[in-house]
């Protein structure tokens, strides 16, 4: 079975844009592929943090991940902090990285843009995801298109490193999905939709309850033309709508356009928040349960030791072929 890869960062409650993008694929690819799935909080700290706010965080991303649907017995589930080879590759990774590239990275440009302070550390973030996807001969790597350029950089390093040091790694491909690739903002539909946005009005969490769901979706960004109509160049927030409310409730475009003919947006918002709230109502059960239980704890302990099996082998190749410590 192909080895799947893919990381979350603890940094707020998962949004309509992780979960269409990223987590639905994970589910999916689970039966048919070997699926490693990362808490990335060693990511989360390259800008500030709050330490008790993180660690509610990585629990409340480890619930989300099971009530979704991942499985601990075909997939492993942990956190990234707590499988030292992650750090300890990404610095080799570093090595191997040029400023120049990671300047042109455009997350770190958004990230960084009109910051006083700025970490080295978001600069160097690319180098420590390509480790993580390295560390376990990783085949395929599911994420949003905001990640595509740091999937790049990853195959980029990974060949240079190959070709300098001998064949270490498997190159990774991306899988990107076709649609909800990029949710946007409900508030601005020019920016993508991201879970530590300040406004919180712009995201749709998971977790939202019923009536906050409905509000946020009704006061969500249109357009004054008042018809539900699929036009990426002069109805950004309608087809945004549009691309949520097919996937999610699996119906396609040309069938909600059909359903919606001459009702007008507060019809459509209304239909729309209802799937929502039905679609979210399992995930939430179950992600109550999880959160207050110790089969969280036992199922984060056992796939952060599996994680160390694999991922400590790979590292000892790696240093034998950079000469670092003495032959092993
Ligand atoms: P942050 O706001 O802290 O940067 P984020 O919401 O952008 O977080 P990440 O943890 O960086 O989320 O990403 C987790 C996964 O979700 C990645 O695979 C990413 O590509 C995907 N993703 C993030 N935002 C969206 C979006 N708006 N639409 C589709 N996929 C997304
Ligand atoms: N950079 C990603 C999170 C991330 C990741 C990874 C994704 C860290 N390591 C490895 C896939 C594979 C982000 O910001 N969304």
């Amino acid at each position: 079975m192909a080895k799947i890869f893919s990381g979350i960062q603890p940094t707020g409650t998962i949004t309509l844009g992780n979960y269409l993008g990223a987590i639905r694929q994970f589910i999916e690819l689970q039966n048919d592929h070997e699926g490693l799935f990362c808490i990335v909080d060693q990511h989360a700290i390259t800008v500030p943090q709050d330490r008790l706010e993180l660690r509610k965080n990585i629990r409340n991303l480890a619930a989300i991940y099971l009530a979704a649907g991942l499985n601990p017995n075909k997939s492993t589930l942990f956190i990234q902090s707590e499988v030292p080879a992650h750090a300890q590759l990404g610095w080799i990774m570093q090595c191997n990285s040029y400023i120049g590239e990671l300047e042109r990275m455009t997350q770190f440009k958004d990230k960084s843009e009109g910051k006083d302070a700025v970490s080295a550390a978001l600069l160097t973030y690319p180098p420590l995801m390509a480790a993580d996807i390295l560390l376990y001969g990783t085949e395929l790597v599911p994420v949003g298109e905001d990640q595509k350029q740091h999937l790049e950089l990853t195959r980029d390093l990974a060949t240079r490193f190959n070709n300098k040091y001998g064949p270490v790694f498997v190159i990774p491909e991306v899988q990107i999905p076709k649609v909800g690739a990029r949710i946007r903002s409900l508030q601005d539909p020019n920016k993508k939709m991201s879970k530590s946005d300040p406004n919180q009005k712009a995201t749709i969490t998971v977790l939202d309850p019923e009536n906050l769901m409905t509000k946020k979706i009704k006061s969500a960004v249109t357009d004054s033309e008042g018809i539900v109509k699929y036009d990426l160049t002069n109805k950004l927030g309608v087809s945004n709508l549009l691309d949520i409310y097919s996937l999610v409730s699996g119906k396609s475009i040309a069938s909600i356009e059909a359903e919606y003919d001459g009702r007008g947006y507060g019809d459509f918002k209304s239909g729309l928040a209802e799937v929502l709230v039905n679609h979210f109502k399992p995930l939430q059960e179950k992600y109550n349960h999880y959160i207050n239980s110790t089969e969280l704890d036992d199922i984060l302990d056992e796939g952060a030791e599996r994680a160390n099996k694999v991922a400590s082998k790979i590292l000892r190749k790696v240093e034998n072929a950079v000469g670092l410590g003495r032959k092993r």
